[in-house]
């Protein structure tokens, strides 16, 4: 396969509301991000994925962007944002951009001109029609909202303040082209992009995900922005099954480098309630999903890694025993990590950040908020409803970063906007900055290995499932040529029999005995 330098980036995630507040306004800004830069370069990542900071009302947290090419003035200006790009550049970190175009909010300009009348010349940048059909939102409720003035409903994905685009519009296409053009102009090095799978909807139709135009756009938007630079982009797609994620990444087709699908998590979800009633993780398919990823003849599909994001659980908390945090965060880690394709760490991941108890009224997502409504609609039992969105709930991973066990966290010298995990005290940078078995450390030392002279065989190298029946180990193989590693994970808090052999590379207990320990992880090079 054609090699590309992004291929070796690894690339940490930043919720900017929530990583480092300068201002003192309860929000992080871009120059919080700043601030820690040398933090990220110790970490030994290489790029920042950084969710929205352009103008937004912030009614879905910045993923309804009311002006594309302004940075809020919650998170600073752009010239903080040319900073940032220019100081990040100088320790070799690239800044990836959230690219929100499959909707904007109703504040922007273009809606705000759209919704004067049917005649408006920005009128066709949104979608409209006489009539509705049954297209749901994801925020839940109808897809389609009522315009009273000229007797027409405008149609959306998410909630009602976030009218869909209307890709069909080739003028409009253009002006998000320019768009990511000024962003390339001014340094950007990827685009991480928000539901990019609903660009070719066919509302009509009823369908959302995967229309019939959608892989034209994606391609016609290549050729006009990033194709020609060396810019790493990864789509998020989470209706991408084995067959449609070849399309976005099949590199033939110059579409995307990469996207994030997310079988391997809605596997466990219910088919009518998705994440508000899950089922228990089982290990068996969660390797199913995950190996299928890594064969040989998808070895030219590039892939994501990853375990965190704003809009999941903390991964700790959802895939590890409480009382074994320390040792699980590690083994969560270095178990994606020797996988081919691209690791990306959500922050505060690296320091073990957990779920936390919110009580109804202190939750902030319009997501949560809804679905809590709906369940007690539905008629479940409050306390089912409770335990059910504490569980899967998008605002326990946007609390915000846990630098110090000080006030707030070290996060803010004012109170937050959202509530900080009462856990700081224990779990935060500083503390784990001066602990040599730490899981930032180990973290860095698993970032160290990948890089070193294994990073062609992680990257390239040949795979093999090993133990690939067992319930409760999670092992592969990596070979290219004469090297080979293996990684063996424990996700059980019961001791297991495995028998390993070779060199220790990796190990987040001190020793190696018959059994793996409890969420035991160990890398031997044979
Ligand atoms: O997420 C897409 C999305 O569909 C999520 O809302 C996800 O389906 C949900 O959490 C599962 O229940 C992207 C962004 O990552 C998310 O933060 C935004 O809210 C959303 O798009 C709208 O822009």
């Amino acid at each position: 396969m054609k090699k590309h330098s992004w291929h070796k980036d690894i690339v940490y995630q930043i919720y900017p509301k929530s990583f480092n507040d300068t201002s003192g306004n309860g929000y992080g800004d871009i120059n919080g991000i700043i601030e820690k830069l040398d933090y990220l370069e110790e970490l030994g990542v290489t790029c920042l994925w950084l969710s929205p900071v352009f103008k937004s009302p912030m009614k879905d947290n910045g993923y309804d962007i009311s002006d594309y090419r302004k940075i809020d003035p919650i998170f600073g200006s752009n010239e903080d944002m040319y900073n940032l790009i220019s100081q990040a550049r100088t320790k070799g970190i690239k800044i990836m951009l959230d690219l929100v175009v499959n909707h904007t909010s109703d504040q922007h300009f273009w809606f705000q001109e759209a919704i004067k009348g049917k005649d408006n010349p920005y009128r066709d940048y949104y979608i409209w029609r006489d009539n509705k059909n049954d297209l749901k939102s994801i925020f839940l409720g109808d897809a389609w909202t009522y315009d009273e003035k000229s007797k027409q409903y405008y149609f959306h994905m998410f909630a009602k303040e976030q009218p869909d685009l209307n890709w069909e519009n080739p003028i409009l296409r253009n002006e998000i082209y320019d768009m990511m053009n000024f962003w390339i102009n001014h340094g950007a090095e990827g685009f991480r992009m928000d539901v990019i799978e609903f660009l070719g909807k066919e509302p009509e139709n009823m369908i959302t995900s995967d229309g019939k135009n959608l892989h034209e756009y994606i391609h016609e938007m290549n050729q006009q922005t990033f194709g020609k630079k060396d810019i790493i982009t990864v789509g998020e797609s989470w209706s991408a099954t084995d067959e449609t994620s070849k399309l976005y990444t099949n590199p033939n087709r110059k579409e995307l480098s990469m996207i994030f699908r997310f079988d391997q998590i809605t596997t466990f979800w219910d088919d009518k309630y998705g994440k508000w009633m899950t089922r228990d993780f089982d290990l068996l398919e969660y390797k199913n999903i995950i190996f299928s990823r890594q064969k040989k003849e998808n070895h030219k599909y590039w892939n994501t890694l990853f375990l965190g994001s704003h809009d999941l659980p903390r991964s700790v908390s959802q895939y590890v025993d409480p009382s074994f945090r320390k040792v699980g965060a590690k083994m969560l880690f270095a178990c994606n990590a020797f996988l081919s394709g691209t690791p990306f760490i959500y922050q505060g991941d690296e320091i073990g950040m957990t779920n936390l108890h919110f009580d109804i009224d202190e939750y902030k997502d319009i997501e949560a908020i809804n679905a809590h409504n709906m369940l007690l609609d539905e008629g479940f039992d409050k306390d089912i409803v409770e335990k059910n969105i504490l569980k899967s709930s998008r605002d326990n991973a946007r609390t915000p970063m846990q630098w110090t066990d000080t006030l707030y966290a070290g996060f803010s010298d004012e109170k937050p906007w959202t509530k900080v995990n009462p856990n700081y005290t224990i779990i935060n940078v500083t503390k784990e900055q001066n602990s040599k078995d730490s899981i930032l450390a180990f973290y860095k030392k698993v970032i160290r290995l990948r890089k070193s002279e294994f990073n062609d065989l992680v990257l390239y190298g040949d795979f093999e499932a090993l133990n690939r029946e067992h319930k409760s180990i999670l092992s592969y193989q990596r070979k290219q040529g004469e090297k080979v590693i293996k990684v063996y994970c424990n996700f059980s808090s019961q001791e297991t029999q495995c028998s390993i052999s070779g060199n220790i590379i990796l190990n987040n207990y001190d020793t190696l005995d018959q059994n793996l320990k409890p969420y035991q992880v160990v890398v031997v090079k044979i």
